[in-house]
């Protein structure tokens, strides 16, 4: 396999906080992770996507793909030492038109990087670079390396309740609502300054909604949005 039941192991130990072990319990294939934005996703282990199926059996093999229809974020994780790789991605590719999921939000990851060369790395690693934000994540789900990164480039490609980045300036005297960006978003930076808090910060869009933040203005005026 390209590694993605190594690789869900490795995201459910590398999570900001110790989630609930009940869906553990209750179904060892999918697990609550919490993102450095706070935000609480399921993360769903499938079965890997078998080269040559039977047409037979594609019938049966897609009832235990169903998960992958309900998924908000695909993560398709590829054995990056397999010399065969782009050839099996192919085929992922087709059996996701097939599930009609081909437009879903998506994210490559080249696992098993630790078994690659230096040179071959080198390369890997400056090809990644030029694809901008669809780059694959480069991990290895055995050494752990890359895995926060790939934490991370979940929290961005995760479509619901996406982030906000946003810089502020609230008066020290909003006490709740500035205890509720530190616990609920992720501050990048901050600062006092004449009794107010200067804050860069990334929060969830519905709670930047519901504190009223794109209401705040960098300056630290109040300008309630016309509704
Ligand atoms: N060297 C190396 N081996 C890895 C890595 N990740 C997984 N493996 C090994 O690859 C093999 C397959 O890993 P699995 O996690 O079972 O792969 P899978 O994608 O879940 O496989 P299926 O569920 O059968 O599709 C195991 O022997 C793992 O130890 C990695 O990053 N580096
Ligand atoms: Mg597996």
């Amino acid at each position: 396999g390209a590694g993605k039941s190594t690789l869900f192991n490795a995201l459910s130990r590398a999570e900001v906080l110790v989630s609930s072990k009940m869906f553990a319990t209750l179904d060892p294939t999918i697990r609550a992770i919490r993102l450095l934005s706070n935000r609480r996703v399921l993360l769903s282990d499938t079965v890997g996507f078998i080269r040559d199926l039977p047409k037979g059996l594609l019938t049966a093999f897609r009832a235990t793909l169903e998960e992958v229809q309900e998924a908000a974020l695909i993560v398709h994780v590829s054995d990056v030492s397999n010399p065969h790789y782009p050839e099996l991605d192919e085929d992922v590719e087709k059996i996701l038109h097939e599930l009609d999921v081909a437009d879903r939000p998506r994210l490559r990851v080249l696992n098993k990087v630790d078994r690659l060369s230096q040179e071959e790395r080198k390369c890997l690693e400056s090809s990644a670079a030029k694809a901008g934000d669809t780059r694959p994540v480069l991990v290895s789900a055995l050494t752990g390396e890359g895995v926060a990164e790939l934490l991370r480039r979940m929290d961005v490609a995760m479509p619901i309740d996406p982030l906000l980045t946003l810089s502020i300036r609230l008066p020290l005297a909003e006490g709740r609502t500035l205890a509720l960006i530190h616990a609920l978003g992720r501050v990048l930076h901050s600062e006092i300054d004449d009794s107010h808090m200067r804050l860069d910060a990334e929060i969830p869009s519905s709670v930047a909604k519901r504190l009223g933040l794109s209401e705040y203005r960098v300056d630290g005026t109040f300008q309630p949005s016309p509704s």
